[in-house]
């Protein structure tokens, strides 16, 4: 850890929880910003949209971090990527080179999803607090049926087990690096982003009012959304599910 790095600085670590994301978001006037909070399982790990994130396996990482960003709320999207980015940078650091960003949030290794990234905000006392919460699937030898075709963790990519707190260190690490520059500059860190995701310039998938819709993905705006190109027409997603043609 370098002497300015304040991410993980408090560390809460508990064998079992609901959602390390819940955890943090009770208590979050209490703790200062950087406080991070993980656990070896969590009984109702929380995904996006109302989802489950499988977290029965105690080998895996699940932690959430806090954060406390004083920007325009336009670019608090942001953050999901730059976290999905600061994992990227970790594990090449760790020597997996080839995993991709999958807008907005999943980590992905040979089309399979390694990790996901769940941001929530609350406004307590008029100040944004953001909970970044972050999966990852560390040492898990096999997965529920339910992700079975879809998961895929360091030790089923590399068949080397991963040491949690040596991953969890890389990551926060790297997060700290980005979060530092985006409290000046919040988009700094697209173009870098952009060249990691595995969704530009692929067909993709998405629903806008109600109305399924396929489209190229060219571009990610300064607001983090996904812009899409249809017949001449730009669409903006800023959110939902996006699916990326031989993907998923
Ligand atoms: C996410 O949602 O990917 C966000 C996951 C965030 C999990 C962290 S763990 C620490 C913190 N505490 C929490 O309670 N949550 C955060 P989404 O994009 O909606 O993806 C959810 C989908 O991913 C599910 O519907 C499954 O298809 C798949 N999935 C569930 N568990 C998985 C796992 N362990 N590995 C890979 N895929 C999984």
């Amino acid at each position: 850890m370098s002497n300015n790095q304040y991410l993980g600085e408090t560390h809460i670590h508990l064998e079992c929880v609901n959602s390390t994301n819940d955890y943090i978001k009770t208590n979050c006037l209490s703790y200062p910003e950087g406080t991070v909070v993980t656990a070896d399982t969590q009984t109702s790990g929380k995904g996006r949209l109302g989802r489950i994130w499988e977290s029965g396996d105690s080998g895996s990482l699940y932690m959430s971090v806090l954060l406390k960003p004083d920007v325009k709320s336009v670019f608090l999207p942001l953050i999901t990527l730059m976290c999905g980015l600061a994992v990227c940078n970790a594990l090449k650091e760790l020597g997996i080179p080839n995993c991709k960003i999958k807008w907005p949030n999943d980590i992905v290794c040979d089309n399979k999803k390694l990790c996901g990234i769940l941001c929530e905000s609350t406004i307590t006392n008029g100040k944004i607090h953001i909970i970044s919460g972050i999966g990852i699937n560390l040492n898990n030898a096999e997965f529920p049926p339910a992700i079975a075709e879809k998961a895929c963790s360091l030790y089923s990519v590399t068949g080397k087990t991963f040491d949690k707190s040596k991953v969890m260190s890389s990551v926060l690490s790297h997060l700290q690096i980005l979060y530092d520059e985006y409290k000046k500059c919040p988009t700094f860190f697209l173009d870098e982003y952009k060249e990691h995701c595995i969704s530009l310039n692929r067909q993709v998938s998405f629903n806008k009012n109600d109305r399924n819709i396929t489209a190229i993905a060219t571009d990610i705006d300064n607001t983090g959304s996904l812009i899409c190109l249809l017949n001449g027409k730009s669409y903006a997603v800023s959110s939902g599910e996006v699916t990326v043609q031989g993907i998923y």
